[in-house]
């Protein structure tokens, strides 16, 4: 828990186990526990920079394509598949021992314009068919977990809260169970996973998020869908503020009564306070971590956890968006710091930051629940 003015006592929690957690790397903090944790990489940059090659290699044991197995990536054009990215990140895990998540299968961004205008246009699951079969046969002996479905509801739009995407365009309500059907037909023994994101902060928004996910995760599991594990996004934002523990609490409490487990899988954390000191910035950060972490790992089954990217050097939220901008004008004169967010384990420099030791001390001292 935390000392008074927020500053951390790393080991005191867990002083019993305290030596033997110094110097552990993030997978084996995790696997202390059972647990698995990884990040997901771009292997372009994994091929160009050897300092970050040499972090994921450390700290890894499981590692998730950022974007390189999206249907976009792998058939940008009609028919023409092109496997090279995909194949030389798959490679390079193998090679160095680590484990994958076949990322994504289902997800509404990750469609090619193409692939769209043909499924509103035919309806015709062939399609679908064709590039899950291909990428799910080309690598099933060598990913052990698969986002089968990526972001699925949006409350608001219907009134079973689930996403207007193309794929619910084109084979209605039906096809997440279809999903999950196809990939267990071709890998029997993958971990599939169905994964969304902001459920997380006590505000109508998210509210409205969990109470749908979960009646979504009903009906599938009323349904006999092969559905394995429920992925936790947790892309935290501290201008939501904090993250509520008795609101993921309730949530996990019905998870766990539907006998599913969780995965943590594409935590970070986008900041609100640019201008205050990279110390301060980066304490924020880490308790933010703390919090969810406990709440998820001392309340769900939780198998494992992926950040989003493991450097700052590498977060998809390097982009800071025109609010930013305006509220903190000066914050990113000459693109010096403090421009870039911090909120993934290690600094651009590819160094521990306090969110590193408040992930790997979370992942030692919580047990896995059985
Ligand atoms: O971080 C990913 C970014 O590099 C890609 O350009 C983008 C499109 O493929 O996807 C980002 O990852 C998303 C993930 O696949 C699903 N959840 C939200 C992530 C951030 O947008």
């Amino acid at each position: 828990m935390m000392a008074a003015g927020g500053a951390v006592p790393l080991l005191a929690a867990n002083a019993f186990d305290a030596p033997a957690q110094n110097g552990a790397t993030l997978a084996q903090a995790a696997a202390h526990n059972g647990r698995v944790y990884g990040a997901a990489v771009r292997i372009r940059r994994i091929d160009a920079e050897q300092d970050y090659r040499q972090a994921v290699v450390q700290e890894c044991a499981l590692l998730v394509p950022e974007y390189e197995m999206n249907w976009n990536e792998i058939e940008p054009a009609y028919g023409q598949l092109s496997f090279d990215r995909i194949d030389a990140l798959v490679d390079f895990a193998t090679d160095q021992g680590k484990k994958l998540r076949g990322h994504v299968l289902f997800w509404h961004l990750g469609v090619p314009e193409w692939a769209s205008a043909m499924l509103r246009e035919r309806r015709d699951w062939g399609l679908v068919n064709h590039y899950v079969g291909f990428v799910m046969t080309r690598y099933r002996d060598l990913v052990h977990q698969w986002t089968v479905v990526n972001e699925a509801i949006d409350p608001g739009q219907r009134s079973d809260g689930l996403r207007n995407s193309i794929y619910l365009e084109a084979f209605g309500p039906g096809y997440i169970h279809r999903a999950f059907t196809l990939a267990r037909g071709l890998a029997p023994n993958g971990l599939l996973l169905l994964s969304d994101y902001g459920l997380e902060y006590d505000n109508a928004e998210q509210r409205a998020r969990r109470y749908y996910f979960l009646k979504l995760i009903e009906r599938l599991k009323g349904a006999g869908t092969p559905l394995d594990c429920i992925g936790l996004q947790g892309h935290l934002d501290l201008r939501l503020g904090q993250v509520s523990a008795p609101a993921i609490a309730a949530f996990l409490r019905e998870l766990n009564d539907m006998n599913l487990p969780v995965m943590v899988t594409e935590l970070d954390v986008k900041e609100s306070q640019y201008v205050a000191s990279a110390q301060e910035r980066d304490r924020m950060v880490a308790d933010e971590t703390r919090r969810y972490l406990d709440a998820v790992l001392s309340h769900g089954r939780c198998l494992g956890v992926t950040t989003w990217g493991l450097s700052d050097r590498h977060s998809w939220i390097i982009e800071i968006t025109p609010q930013d901008y305006a509220r903190f004008p000066g914050a990113w004169k000459n693109g010096e710091s403090p421009g870039i967010n911090r909120g993934l384990p290690l600094s651009w420099e590819m160094k521990p930051k306090p969110m590193y030791f408040a992930l790997r001390d979370a992942l030692w001292r919580i047990r896995l629940r059985r």
